[in-house]
């Protein structure tokens, strides 16, 4: 391979020093030596003037910025602005790539790019195609690509569909399910299906509601936070300055995750410099370390601490539930010898959480991934929220349920009916739009995508935003699934692993987009705290391109598709008109209508509860028991590797380091775990040593799809059985089980064998 491509990528700089000892804390100064890194840098002035623009931080759900200013939050607080924004930004203000990246470069040689590589090329610039049987990207016109587009997509509905990520806007959002609507497919897969897919299933089920039911004045008020398998001191760095301000309020913060990370203990918040950056503030008051995917058992076993306690608010129950008799009975019943055994915490620790949960006056209960991503994740969310409800923590001000979601416009694409459970509410408005009814076949969701493709039953796809092929477990499959679709349109950014990967059989073309800053029109993002912000115009730094916005895009190709009638696509292409439809259908956005005039932004109404009443059939909340995980691992022999060999098998966890937002890799090293780069497998020291593993040795991990080799032992605080390695290059050893009731893959609970 021509090595010159991977030349000039490690000739650019990464991000921060990758020898830095392992904190002793979250956050800290290695923050603030980040900012002054990248504010001082040269692209410092293009990085101050993102900042300051009036757009929502590309980030994560937590979500700021917006009319107030990039570094206000929605309660008007100043200094809302963590460092993943900045590396979010700095990534998107790269310099175009050059054009001769790619007519240089065969697309193998672009296959050897890592992750970080690939990001680190720059921003796309033009668009491109790779057709059948070529070996480069070569640019082409865009008429061309309508063309292509046009009779890709005018196949039979069915064997159309899209994917998309939540990045982009809810105008592109709702243009995007608005046209694979009107072509007849419900096959609108979203990256929310290996996500939040289970808490939506749950959340819809139990309170007739799909979002968080917590917005942050309601945080502000709770007096305890139980927080289940969310590493936010990573992912949502600024949850973290509601946790430091509730135990000053003398608050309780119980944490559950089978690893200890460093940054849920105490963490460095430069929101109080004085009193925080340098020492560090005291976040878990109690840390439950579990059995990766044993969550339901833990919660149970709280409840029936609860119940022995006679902290059980009875009266709550009987008003405003249904199904709690079951419930309370399933917990009384099971007896602590199952519980303990299958969580694998001790009957004094699970008694502690019940009681600091029982004593406090308002618990609200927050989760990601660790709760979702599980063959069982809507059980887990279930006695998440049965664990709120028995002690009367949802429909009061400082309570609540809280899913803490992923991308910073996912929830957005989920309200704009990007989804393959339509609300009945949206689907009639939408019928009334175009005058018909919409097809009823139920649509592929991101699985069953892949899995269709691979069947031979898609012929045309279109991503806007993401990368399909890296998100999906076992690389191999989704990879075989891509290249029997004819025909791939990627919008895009940045170039990613998917781009050179995840390839059709005879086109795929990528179209590069403006981000949310750099648009011509207004849009608008949702928060996970359902809170809706508009982002101003804005332009982009790159010069001489052919640049699109992803509404431009969407608008043209629906207008070639569908013609003038009934819907005037190119009239959408002012995006002020897309929001007066959306205001006309979906529920909660009225206040879109006049957001152009008024540049109010607003909570999305009907989404907080503030009495324990809900938009269910019986305005009661709708409990569910929730059957203990049967937590087996497969034998040695299973994994193919006679017995001769010596290893251990551990329940993987694949997650995301410090420095990545999902399948992009901005540096390679997590200092916060002692893991110098992306090869490492972090283990229980015991476990390594029971089969006489060490520390910095090499090592093979098997799972149930593949090997990886040269895998870097270091030891971290993960509990007895488990592992950590991250997503996406572990990504082409396992298959995952899927949930079968929301679709969402085990990336939890990976059994593999380490030897
Ligand atoms: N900087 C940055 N921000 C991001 C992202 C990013 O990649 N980078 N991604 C965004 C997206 S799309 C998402 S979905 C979120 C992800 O945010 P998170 O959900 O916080 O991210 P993960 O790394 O997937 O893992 C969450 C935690 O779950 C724990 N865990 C694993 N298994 C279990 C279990 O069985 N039980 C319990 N209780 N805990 C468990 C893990 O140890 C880990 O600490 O962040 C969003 N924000
Ligand atoms: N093993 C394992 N796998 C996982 C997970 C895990 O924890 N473990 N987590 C899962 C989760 S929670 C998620 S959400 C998925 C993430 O899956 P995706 O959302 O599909 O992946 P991302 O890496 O977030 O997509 C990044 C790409 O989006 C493009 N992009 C960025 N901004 C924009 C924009 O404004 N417009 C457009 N059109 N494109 C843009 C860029 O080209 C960038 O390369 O991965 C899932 N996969
Ligand atoms: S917490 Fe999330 S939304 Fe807030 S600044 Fe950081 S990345 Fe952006
Ligand atoms: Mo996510």
């Amino acid at each position: 391979m021509d090595t010159n491509i991977k030349q000039n990528i490690e000739s650019t700089p990464t991000f921060g020093d990758q020898n830095d000892e392992t904190p002793s804390m979250g956050g800290g100064l290695p923050i603030i030596e980040f900012w002054a890194e990248h504010t001082l840098s040269p692209s410092g002035p293009k990085l101050w003037k993102t900042l300051l623009h009036k757009s929502a931080c590309l980030s994560c759900s937590w979500g700021t910025g917006g009319q107030k200013g990039g570094f206000t939050n929605e309660v008007g607080e100043k200094l809302q602005r963590c460092m993943k924004s900045v590396e979010a930004i700095a990534a998107e203000i790269q310099p175009p790539i050059s054009a001769n990246v790619f007519s240089q470069h065969t697309i193998n040689e672009l296959q050897q790019l890592t992750s970080l590589e690939a990001d680190r090329l720059g921003r796309l610039s033009f668009p491109m195609i790779l057709r059948a049987g070529k070996t480069h990207y070569e640019r082409i016109s865009w008429e061309e690509i309508y063309q292509i587009a046009l009779s890709a997509f005018s196949k039979s509905p069915e064997r159309v569909a899209s994917y998309s990520s939540g990045r982009s806007s809810n105008e592109a959002a709702f243009l995007l399910q608005l046209m694979m609507r009107s072509l007849g497919s419900n096959n609108l897969a979203d990256c929310s299906d290996l996500c939040h897919a289970a808490s939506t299933t749950a959340l819809k089920q139990m309170f007739g509601t799909r979002t968080s039911v917590v917005d942050l004045e309601n945080l502000k008020q709770a007096d305890c936070v139980v927080l289940a398998g969310s590493n936010c001191a990573y992912n949502h760095p600024r949850l973290m300055n509601e946790l430091i301000k509730l135990r000053d309020r003398g608050g309780q913060v119980i944490v559950i995750n089978p690893i200890e990370e460093i940054g849920l203990v105490k963490f460095g918040s430069p929101a109080f410099p004085i009193k925080s950056l340098l020492t560090g503030s005291d976040i878990s008051s109690l840390y439950l370390q579990p059995i990766p995917g044993s969550d339901t058992a833990l919660f149970v076993g709280i409840q029936k601490s609860l119940i022995e306690k006679g902290m059980v608010k009875i009266e709550y129950l009987q008003a405003y539930t249904e199904g709690w008799e079951f419930v309370v009975e399933q917990a009384r019943t099971t007896d602590w010898e199952t519980i303990t055994k299958i969580c694998g915490i001790s009957q004094p620790e699970i008694e502690a959480a019940a009681t600091i949960i029982g004593k406090s006056k308002r618990v609200v209960f927050g989760w990601a991934m660790g709760i979702t991503q599980h063959n069982n994740g809507v059980d887990n969310v279930y006695s998440i929220a049965n664990t709120a409800l028995i002690t009367g923590n949802v429909g009061f001000e400082g309570t609540g349920v809280m899913p803490i979601r992923g991308h910073s416009n996912v929830q957005g694409f989920g309200s704009m009916g990007v989804t393959v459970n339509l609300k009945t509410e949206i689907q009639a408005t939408l019928e009334k739009l175009l005058g018909r009814s919409l097809s009823r076949v139920k649509g592929y969701d991101t699985r069953a995508l892949i899995t269709a493709a691979d069947d031979e039953k898609v012929d045309a796809l279109i991503c806007l935003g993401g990368n399909l092929y890296a998100a999906n477990p076992d690389s191999t499959q989704a990879k075989r699934a891509l290249g029997k679709i004819e025909t791939i349109i990627y919008l895009a950014t940045k170039p990613n692993l998917g781009h050179f990967h995840g390839l059709a059989k005879q086109n795929t073309i990528i179209i590069p987009v403006l981000n949310r800053f750099e648009n011509p029109h207004k849009t608008t993002v949702e928060s996970g705290n359902n809170f809706v912000r508009l982002n101003d115009e804005g332009e982009t730094h790159i010069k001489n391109a052919e640049l699109i916005s992803e509404i431009e895009f969407l608008t043209e190709l629906a207008h070639r598709i569908h013609g003038e009638y009934p819907v005037k696509w190119r009239k959408l292409q002012d995006t002020k008109y897309v929001r007066q439809l959306i205001a006309k259908t979906i529920p909660g956005f009225e206040k879109m209508a006049n957001i152009d005039e008024t540049k109010e932004e607003f909570t999305i109404s009907g989404r907080i509860f503030t009495e324990p009443k809900f938009p269910t059939p019986s305005t009661k909340a709708a409990m569910f028991i929730t059957p203990l995980p049967k937590l087996i691992l497969p034998d040695q022999k299973d994994f193919g590797i006679p017995e001769s060999i010596k290893g251990v098998i551990v329940s993987l966890i694949t997650g995301r380091s410090y420095s990545q937002h999902n399948t992009v890799v901005y540096k390679i090293g997590d200092q916060y775990r002692g893991m110098p780069h992306r090869n490492c497998i972090l283990m229980n020291r015991g476990d390594a040593e029971s089969v006489g593993l060490k520390e910095h040795q090499r090592v093979t991990v098997q799972g149930d799809a593949g090997k990886l080799e040269n895998v870097e032992v270091i030891y971290g605080a993960v509990r007895q059985g488990a592992a950590l390695m991250f997503y996406p290059e572990v990504n082409a050893i396992f298959k995952a089980q899927i949930d079968e009731r929301s679709g969402t893959p085990g990336f939890k609970r990976v059994p593999v064998f380490v030897y």
